[in-house]
Formats: C-alpha cells, structure tokens, sequence
C-alpha cells in the first residue's frame, strides 16, 4: 500500500511495514502477529457476518410483511431466524467491540506495543474463520438448515434431523476464540502497562475490557460444554436432558443461560467502555464519577452471572427461584443506571462540542435506556409471564443488543476510524445516516413492542389477519433503518480512497492511543507515550478540534 505522507516527520505505518519476517502481499496479513492488523482482519470478517444477518432479517421482515407465508415456507423461515440469530450474536456482536477495537486500540491505550500472547491472538483469530466457516457449512452440507433458533433449546435440538451438530460445534468454535480472546486482554492489561500506569490511570475502555474478559474466561467454557453436550445427545443418547432417561429437559436451560446472560453483559459492557471514553472527549470535561463507573463495570460482571433463570420464568421453576432471580435482576439495572447516570453528569456542563462520534452515543444512551427499561417489564416474573415468547421480547433484546452494543460498535467506528486508517469521513452523510437509522430503528421495534403487548408471537412464519397492519409497518421501518445503516457504512468505507489526512488527534482525545500517529507505525509508539495523571484532563478550550 502506498501512503503519502502529510508531513516529513511520519515514520512508516503499520500498513507498510509488513511482519513478522518483513513478508509482503496478503501472507503479511494471514499470519501477521500484529495486533492492529488482526483487529482489521476481524474487522472485514465481522463487517462481512453483520451484512449477511441483516439480509437475513430482511428476509424475515418480507416473509412477515402479510400473514400467510407467501414468501418462504415455515421451514426455512426457521431457518431465517436461527440463522440470523446465531450469525449476530456469535460472528458480530459478541466478538464485535473486543475483536476489533479491544485488539486495534486497547494495547495503545496502556501504551503497549502489542497484547501479551501475539501468537495465540492470531490463533483466535483463526478459530473465529473456522468457527464461521463451520456455521455456514452447517448450512448448506446435507440435512437442511439447523432450525432450532440460536438458542438450541432441548428436546427439539437433539431430535432434529437438521444440521444442528455442526451448528453447536461451530458455536463451540467460537467460544473457543473468545476464551483465548479473554486470556490475552486480561494478561495484557495486568502485565503490558508501563510503570507509571497505575490501575487508576487504566482508560475506561479497556477497563470494560478487563471486566469482559473475566466474564469470558469464566462463562464461555459453560456454554462450550453444553454446546459439546448436545452434540453428544445427538450421537449417542445418552439421556441427560430426557426425562424418560432420568435426565432433565430444564437443566440445559440452566447450563445454557448460565453462559448465554452474562454473554449479554459480554457483548455491552465493552459498548459502555465505549461510550464512557467518547463521551468526555466531547463534552471537553473529566468523566463524571470515574471510579463509579469502574466499579460498576465489575459489577455488572459479577451481578449479571447470577440471573440467567430470568429466561426461564415459564419453565416451571418454583416460586422461590422466580422470585430470586427476579430480584437479582433489578439489582443489575442498579449499575447500568449508575453508568448513564454518569454519562448524562459528564455531558451536564460541559462545553460540548458536537461531532459524530457524540452523536452517536447519544442515540446509545436514549436506545440503551429504553432497551433497560423494558427489561424491568421483563425481569419482573407476573408481567414476563404475559409477553414471554412474543414480539415484546424481540424488541426488547434488539433495542439492547442492536439499540445499544450495535450504535455503539458505530460509534466506536466513527471515534477511532481516522486512527485506524488516516482518513476522515465526511460528517454530513455521517449525521444523515445515523438519522435514518434512528428514525427507522424506533419504528420498526416500537411497532414490534406493541406487536408483542397485543400477543404476536414470535418465531413463526405466519401470524393470524389483526397483526397484518403493524407487521406490514414494522417491515417498511425495518428498511429505513438498514437503509441508514448503509449510508454510515458507505459512507465510512467511501473515506478509504481519500488520501491520508486525518492528523493524530483529531478530537483532542487525552488518551494514549491518540499520542502516536494516524494510523499507528508497527509497535505504535516511536517514542514513549506520556501517561497522565487522570486519564480524562481536558483543556478548558477546545480549539484543538477538527471540524469537517
Ligand atoms: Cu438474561
């Protein structure tokens, strides 16, 4: 790649300097050490999944724009939907955030110049390609689309005769890049700091790596025994999920949420150590309550591992368990709302200086709070016995996963981009875009909150005539929101053939990762970075802003 330079004192790039034995062309990235260039390898790859789920999803959406099933038949609808489901929560948002930013910018964030095992680093990365590589072939080898949701619920998951073997060991797959994901970050992050980094100069972001990993290195091998279970189910029968065996149907519910809740809190406490470390930038002011936040980012990790029955309020547990996990429950929303609490302090007075990346936390913080919110409606067990299974539901988890952990994977896009590539986006097409897509996001769920109230099931390919209007609704929305989406992509992907402009610090960061140039030399740093006293010190003014 040939980059010019934008003034005599850059020193080449990581991009021109290929490793690890100086090999040029497209084996200095397959089997590059480089931890920034394994986080834009998975970034293509994720980018690439995240494409291919929403074309399913718009799938679903035609298949349900009139009842009847004129579209697809039930079959593949269920194939649409496990599908879509297990692309967007195994290949894009579970690895999304860590994959990509964690390994891009965490290192240079505590002013290392790589993670701490590079090798085993490109190892997930190679585990995530198989582990989608298998998900696809899941598809497409003899036997038929797996139909079970992502979910893999027994008894039907070891019943069918659909591909579901393959799908669980790819799910295994990458659960096993996760795990060594999780080990590099935490080992990174105790061992790569410079001196003068104590853990009270740790930036948010990676703090909210550092309590992601623990979850991951703890809870992942859970789901990967289960996974390994039902597999195991489908060879050989064993019968410890069938009653007439002496086994329990219930009990991988247990072993499945166990894992499958506090993967919730994987996939969104990096989105918050996104958005606490833009937000500041912005508002040109310290962080609200610092120590606040980190301490509820491992609270969140450590609550959210105790309320995985919550799914399974209709799973005749006994009223004792309901009701404690319904408490335990609230008690989660508790930091999550200390959090925005914090953001909406730190905007509170600030001089705020509006850009995209701003801009797209704030849709963060209305969509995550409302995703929170309805979860209440959910956690507590007699109003989820009501709308268990319907749409209610769907909305809910999308206007979290996609409304939060998904805004917040653009917004940690918009906020790095330039360090990551040199370029700046256009900000115009960048505000449009993320219009639409708000505009079209509330429509399409909010429809979908009321679908649920009024007992829209979810699920099934077809639903009875009174529902016709508002699915008919939800689907048009459904595209004014991808069709914003497209835009902030288009728009991002369009700046790559810019030339190299983008200066170090566009935003006037106060982090490490913003002290080296755009983008980065080989081990990021060509002279030691200073390390602040307070990672969030700003200048009173912000004249050292670009605006575009
Ligand atoms: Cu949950």
């Amino acid at each position: 790649m040939n980059i010019p330079s934008p003034n005599d004192t850059r020193v080449p790039t990581f991009y021109e300097t290929p490793s690890p034995k100086n090999m040029r062309g497209i084996w200095s990235w397959l089997i590059t050490y480089d931890h920034k260039r394994i986080g834009l390898m998975y970034m293509w790859a994720i980018l690439g999944w995240f494409t291919l789920g929403i074309v399913l999803g718009i799938l679903m959406r035609v298949e349900l724009l009139q009842p009847g099933g004129k579209f697809v038949d039930s079959q593949t609808y269920n194939a649409f939907f496990t599908l879509h489901g297990v692309i967007m929560v195994f290949l894009f948002i579970i690895p999304g955030i860590p994959a990509i930013f964690g390994n891009f910018i965490m290192p240079m964030q505590i002013g290392a110049e790589d993670v701490f095992f590079p090798k085993i680093n490109l190892l997930s990365y190679w585990l995530y390609v198989l582990g989608g590589i298998l998900a696809i072939v899941s598809l497409f080898a003899g036997g038929g689309m797996p139909d079970t949701g992502w979910t893999f619920y027994v008894p039907f998951s070891t019943k069918t005769h659909t591909n579901v073997s393959m799908a669980t060991f790819a799910a295994f797959t990458l659960g096993m890049s996760s795990i060594l994901t999780g080990v590099n970050f935490v080992t990174t992050i105790h061992r790569m700091r410079p001196a003068n980094m104590g853990w009270k100069q740790i930036p948010l972001f990676t703090w909210s790596l550092y309590a992601t990993a623990w979850v991951q290195i703890l809870a992942t091998p859970v789901v990967g025994m289960t996974l390994l279970l039902i597999i195991l189910e489908r060879a050989f029968g064993i019968g410890l999920f069938d009653p007439s065996k002496g086994g329990d149907p219930v009990l991988y519910q247990h072993l499945f949420w166990m894992y499958s809740h506090p993967a919730v809190y994987i996939m969104v406490l990096p989105a918050m150590g996104v958005v606490s470390d833009i937000i500041p930038v912005f508002a040109r002011k310290a962080i609200f309550g610092y120590k606040a936040i980190v301490a509820s980012s491992l609270g969140i990790a450590i609550a959210g591992s105790l309320v995985w029955a919550h799914h399974m309020y209709t799973s005749s547990m006994s009223d004792a368990a309901v009701f404690l996990f319904s408490f335990l429950t609230f008690v989660v929303a508790v930091p999550s709302a200390v959090k925005v609490f914090n953001w909406l302090a730190t905007l509170q007075g600030g001089s705020i200086v509006m850009a995209p990346p701003l801009a797209m936390c704030l849709v963060f913080i209305v969509l995550f709070s409302v995703g929170g919110l309805t979860g209440l409606v959910l956690g507590s067990a007699g109003t989820d016995v009501h709308v268990h299974d319907t749409a209610f539901v769907v909305a809910h988890f999308h206007f979290v996963m996609f409304g939060g952990v998904g805004v917040a994977f653009l917004a940690a896009l918009y906020y790095w981009w330039p360090k990551m590539f040199g370029r700046m986006y256009q900000f115009k097409p960048a505000y449009w875009g993320l219009g639409i897509f708000f505009v079209g996001f509330n429509l399409h769920y909010v429809t979908m909150f009321m679908l649920g109230l009024q007992g829209m099931p979810r699920r099934y390919y077809t639903y009875v005539p009174r529902f016709a209007t508002g699915n008919f609704f939800a689907g048009i929305a459904g595209v004014v929101m991808v069709l914003g989406l497209a835009i902030i992509l288009w728009n991002l992907i369009r700046s790559l053939r810019s030339p190299v402009t983008a200066p170090n610090n566009p935003w006037g960061s106060t982090t490490l990762e913003w002290q080296t140039q755009s983008p980065p030399p080989l081990e990021n740093f060509t002279k030691e970075p200073v390390v602040p006293n307070y990672p969030y010190d700003f200048p009173e003014k912000p004249d050292d802003i670009v605006r575009v």
